[in-house]
């Protein structure tokens, strides 16, 4: 996953704040739980109810693939029960 950033150099000192999660946390919090596979679920249902950012749109392809569906569920899931059998991203 790569995310973009455009940056103006300056003589002066400029903090950014830049918040990054790992593939899998659908919510943004910070873990990756039973709560990412109930967000994504909702998404699935009804994505103009349960709207996620692009950002998050991100994270939720849990499998890397092209697309975020069912199959990212899936994966989650099973990462979720056996985190050392199958990956995220
Ligand atoms: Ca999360
Ligand atoms: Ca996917």
């Amino acid at each position: 996953m790569t995310r973009t950033y455009e940056i103006a150099v300056s003589g002066a000192d400029v903090p950014q704040d830049v918040k990054i999660c790992l593939r899998g946390d659908v919510n943004e919090d910070g873990s990756i739980n039973s709560k990412d596979v109930t967000r994504l679920r909702q998404h699935l249902k009804a994505p103009g109810t349960y709207v996620l950012s692009d950002y998050a749109n991100l994270l939720a392809n849990a499998n890397g693939d092209a697309s975020v569906n069912t199959k990212d569920v899936t994966r989650l899931r099973q990462y979720l029960k056996a985190p050392a059998s199958y990956s995220i991203g």
